[in-house]
């Protein structure tokens, strides 16, 4: 029986492993292919996992495939450098249960930190490469990346770019078909990588890909529309569509399996045309390839190799190739749209820690979540951004560079309870032994809150429920910390904001390595509302210190009768942290409950 429905492609992609009889997933978060996990623990024939990251992750679906287990893993394009290690070495092996990495790319950096091509990693790693253009094709391009996966002994990349892990199209649906788990078979030839075995393996893998090529040279998947223009234009996934909107009467090569590439098939396509040109988002990877093979091409000449590859950047390019006349009119107007920066929520527990960094013009090393809102305006305290983890390695390194300089000037690292667990753990250690004057804030707010709020190992669920019963597993960063041996460690209340102040301005003053561990939890994540406040206009004396916290539901107004200026809290929004009244010097800001009680009286 099959049913139609109307699902995301990230959403296709979870029903596409479960109809092909998928057995294990293992993710870690990050946008944009979140909810293909979110999806898949909803199904009860799937055993859906977030990891700690995504190395461990990756860790897990090697392990259930060579048990035999369909499998599946999960992350966004910058998780695989983290699991670059046992990717690099697994891909040699010959596959068991089918292993499919489903990666999500970003062009355009949306929601990341870098623009990388994930098909690199792919080639570096001599795996084949998948890549839907629909939701439709999402789901069953994992139902085929299982099926070759088998087939030729290989772990499949599916890479699904953002545009269309969040895009809704009509899906077709079919029935489970449930797959057996054969078990563990020892074999030491396959896995064990080390040499004579893995040097052994090199030829395995140098053959896979040679098959794999031949396989795609007449793959029923590629398709070639012949229309009778004078341009071939090579493509694949989204861009696709892109181009078959904006230039109907367009002859396309469109790609399924996008590494290896049917370089023959291709050339004897080109041979009709007068111009190849290769339309593909970031890396000129085909292109390279196609030209490494003889093929006369132009690609990047035309399109750009940074952001998506909209309708705008793809009109442009193809005017300027001369497949469509620079005069037709654009396909869409582009949305007319208020340019507005990412805020932190009202009451979100970073608030008061940015608003006491300030104060203290710290030198802030930033680390990547929520709290990488400390770059924007009207904090801008972290100073520095680069990937997970980061922040505790890097301050070391610049703790002991001042050294060197003979500058004396305290630093600061911030790190998120998310990020700690990641690949923070192993900065932290090599931070219990040294001398330098560093204050480490471990902001734990009880969740991965940038990625939609998935557990941490600090999460205790005596926040997101009333239940009141013991949290079932909690793992202590406070325990943590002091078992690598660190001293000077605090868990404070940051929404105490002068306590807070005060410890944090000793900690930075103290020689050597101070932690302070924030536990206010994520007030979205977790619900948290408590009774609003207001501003008595009439104590108020328009200082802006309030505005200046930058909670959502603080403005300055003008208020009848009075002339300046005066704060204004929106009761609605407001989520009651207290944060704001705490900052201010005259005492203005109240509860609103407060100021019920004195117009009854
Ligand atoms: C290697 C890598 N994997 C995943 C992500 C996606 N991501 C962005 S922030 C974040 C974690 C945030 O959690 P936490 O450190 O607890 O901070 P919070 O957002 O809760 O403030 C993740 C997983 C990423 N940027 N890089
Ligand atoms: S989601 Fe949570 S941590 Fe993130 S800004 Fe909102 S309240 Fe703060
Ligand atoms: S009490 Fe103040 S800082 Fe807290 S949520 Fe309300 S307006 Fe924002
Ligand atoms: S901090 Fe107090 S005095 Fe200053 S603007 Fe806000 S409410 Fe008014």
């Amino acid at each position: 029986m099959t049913e139609k429905v109307v699902i995301t492609g990230n959403e296709a992609v979870a029903r596409g492993f479960w109809e092909a009889g998928g057995k294990v997933s293992a993710a870690y978060p990050g946008s944009p292919t979140v909810s293909i996990t979110d999806t898949l623990m909803k199904m009860k024939e799937v055993d859906a996992n977030w990891a700690t990251n995504e190395k461990v992750a990756l860790e897990m679906a090697i392990g259930s495939s060579i048990t035999g287990a369909r499998s599946l893993c999960v992350m966004k394009h910058v998780g695989l450098n983290i699991a670059l290690d046992p990717f690099m070495t697994f891909t040699q092996t010959r596959t068991k249960g089918a292993f499919v990495l489903a990666i999500g790319d970003d062009p355009g950096l949306t929601s990341s930190q870098n623009e990388q091509d994930s098909r690199m990693l792919a080639q570096f790693a001599n795996i084949p490469v998948l890549d839907p253009a629909t939701p439709q094709e999402a789901l069953d391009y994992t139902r085929e990346a299982i099926r070759l996966s088998e087939q030729f002994e290989t772990p499949v990349m599916l890479r699904i770019m953002s545009r269309l892990c969040h895009a809704r199209g009509v899906v077709e649906l079919n029935e489970r078909k449930d797959s057996h788990i054969a078990g563990f078979e020892e074999d030491p030839s396959n896995f064990c990588m080390l040499p004579p075995y893995s040097n052994a393996q090199q030829y395995f893998m140098k053959d896979r890909m040679e098959n794999l090529a031949k396989f795609n040279e007449t793959y029923h998947l590629n398709t070639w529309e012949r229309q009778g223009h004078d341009t071939l234009i090579i493509t694949s996934g989204l861009v696709s569509g892109v181009i078959k909107e904006i230039a109907p009467a367009a002859d396309i090569y469109k790609l399924a399996m996008i590494w290896p590439l049917p370089v023959e098939k291709l050339r004897e396509a080109a041979s009709h045309y007068r111009k190849v040109l290769v339309a593909e988002e970031m890396m000129p990877v085909m292109e390279k390839e196609l030209k490494a093979g003889g093929i006369d091409c132009e690609g990047k000449k035309f399109f750009s190799f940074t952001g998506e590859l909209d309708f705008e950047a793809v009109r442009h390019a193809l005017a300027e190739a001369g497949v469509i006349t620079a005069t037709e009119p654009d396909v869409m107007e582009p949305l007319k749209t208020v340019d507005r920066t990412p805020m932190l929520c009202a009451g979100c527990p970073h608030r008061p820690v940015f608003d006491s960094l300030k104060k203290l013009k710290a030198t802030v090393v930033g680390d990547i979540g929520c709290y990488s809102l400390g770059i924007l305006p009207p904090f801008q305290v972290h100073k520095t951004n680069i990937s997970m983890g980061a922040s505790l390695g890097m301050v070391l390194g610049m703790a002991k560079a001042n050294r060197l300089a003979g500058i004396d000037k305290p630093l600061v690292a911030t790190i998120g309870d998310g990020t700690f667990f990641h690949s923070g753990l192993s900065g932290m250690v090599q931070l219990s032994d040294i001398k330098e004057n560093i204050t480490v804030i471990c902001m734990d707010n009880r969740t991965t809150a940038m990625t939609g709020g998935q557990k941490t190992m600090t999460t205790n669920e005596l926040f997101s429920d009333d239940s009141k019963e013991a949290p079932e597993h909690y793992v202590s960063i406070y325990n943590i910390v002091k078992a690598m041996g660190l001293e000077d460690v605090e868990v404070v209340d940051q929404f105490q904001v002068k306590e807070f102040h005060k410890k944090l301005k000793d900690a930075m003053k103290r020689p050597g390595i101070s932690v302070i561990i924030t536990t206010r939890p994520c007030a979205l994540n977790f619900k948290i509302v408590n009774p609003p406040f207001y501003v008595d206009e009439k104590i108020c004396i328009g200082c802006r210190s309030c505005v200046n916290t930058n909670c959502p539901p603080i403005n300055m107004k003008k208020y009848e009768g009075i002339e300046a200026l005066k704060s204004h809290i929106h009761a609605d929004m407001c989520v009651g942290c207290s944060v704001c009244s705490q900052v201010c010097p005259v005492g203005a800001i109240k509860p609103l409950a407060q100021k019920k009680e004195e117009v009854k009286a």
